[in-house]
């Protein structure tokens, strides 16, 4: 009898551990295209035990479209401060992150996070991921040849038409985000970037147009292949993806040269932030990843292999001397003074915009 009581016993914590195992713990993410480490994964599943599923997104308007929807089934996303993530948190499709869980958020540099919270009052629902800005990857040589005269640190170079027109033989490629093209463009002509005003549309609508004709094609998510292999020699993209397709470049020697530049009349500058879904499924396993990814040394990890910052400084000695050093990544005081964050604006006005920007890209 008693035997047989072991035996039971035996056999019912098997069924215990078959069942443990086949819930593994496991944490959904859904990041930006082109940022990550993947040896950080790699780390964190090895250190925790918590499988990771990774999927990408290409724009802002894809992410939020699936989290407005419910039920992504992500644990943790990385909407871009503004307008996304302030949205979200409005919408009441983030929840708070609970901080005891989240012991290196201390490691985050207190002013950039003093940024991000006219966005999120208190920093209650995001860490600082990564940081950028948009603006103009080139390659300087073939820009040089055609177009001699132009500026090459200066928004003129894409949105005055007759530089257009020159480039256009190169290849000319453009974010296919109207969340990312529109407040640059608004900001160009004088505008304020998050003007809702039918008018100020009305001129960004005009500027784009006419130059229209000259651009090749739409990238999602950035242009790191097209700049890296030379199909396209100037892009309206986001810095670190230009910086990556420099490094591409230069590895493959095929006379492809790749350079970023923060256009002297300012650019948009924007905070990746980590978050939860309010109806994530692994809330827990979510605060574990997020917490992991807020190290010195896995963030500088991140920096060292996509090229964006970090926000946080006790990563900055790990990070390699010519990636620190470069002001496509981290901006001189002079050049991070010009850039400018956006507001999220109306949905009327959200709607305005994406009908232009359809209008734009029919051409
Ligand atoms: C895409 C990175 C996007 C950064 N590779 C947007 N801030």
């Amino acid at each position: 009898m008693r035997h047989v009581k072991i035996l039971l016993a035996a056999a019912f914590l098997a069924g215990l551990a078959t069942a443990a195992h086949a819930q593994k713990r496991e944490v959904n993410v859904f990041n930006w295209s082109d940022y990550i480490d993947p040896k950080a994964l790699e780390r964190f599943e090895r250190e925790t035990g918590i499988h990771v599923r990774y999927d990408v997104y290409d724009s802002l308007e894809t992410l939020e479209g699936k989290m407005l929807a419910g039920h992504s089934g992500y644990d943790v996303v990385v909407p871009t401060s503004e307008p996304t993530f302030s949205r979200l948190i409005r919408a009441g499709a983030l929840q708070k992150l609970d901080r005891a869980k989240l012991p290196h958020l201390a490691n985050l540099d207190p002013a950039l996070m003093a940024r991000v919270a006219s966005s999120d009052p208190g920093n209650a629902y995001g860490a600082i991921y990564l940081w950028g800005t948009t603006g103009i990857g080139m390659d300087p040589v073939k820009v040089a040849k055609l177009a001699p005269d132009a500026a090459r640190d200066s928004w003129d170079l894409l949105f005055k038409p007759a530089n257009a027109k020159r480039l256009a033989a190169c290849g000319i490629t453009m974010l296919d985000s109207a969340i990312d093209v529109i407040p640059s463009v608004l900001h160009y002509l004088g505008h304020d970037p998050n003007s809702a005003a039918p008018a100020d549309l009305a001129d960004a609508e005009r500027a784009l147009k006419a130059i229209r004709p000259y651009i090749r094609n739409f990238a999602s998510g950035g242009a790191i292949e097209q700049m890296a292999s030379g199909e396209t020699c100037l892009a309206l993209d986001y810095s670190g993806d230009v910086i990556q397709a420099s490094v591409r470049a230069k590895e493959a020697a095929k006379g492809v040269s790749v350079k970023y530049v923060l256009p002297r009349e300012g650019a948009q500058i924007a905070f990746d932030m980590l978050s939860v879904p309010k109806d994530a499924p692994h809330p827990a396993e979510a605060l574990a990843f997020i917490d992991f990814m807020l190290q010195p040394d896995v963030m500088a990890g991140v920096t060292n292999i996509v090229r964006y910052a970090n926000a946080i400084p006790a990563s900055h000695d790990k990070i390699a001397a010519e990636i620190a050093g470069d002001t496509g990544t981290y901006p001189t005081p002079d050049l991070m003074a010009r850039t400018f964050t956006v507001h999220a604006i109306s949905a009327d006005a959200t709607r305005a915009r994406s009908r232009m920007w359809a209008r734009f890209k029919a051409g």
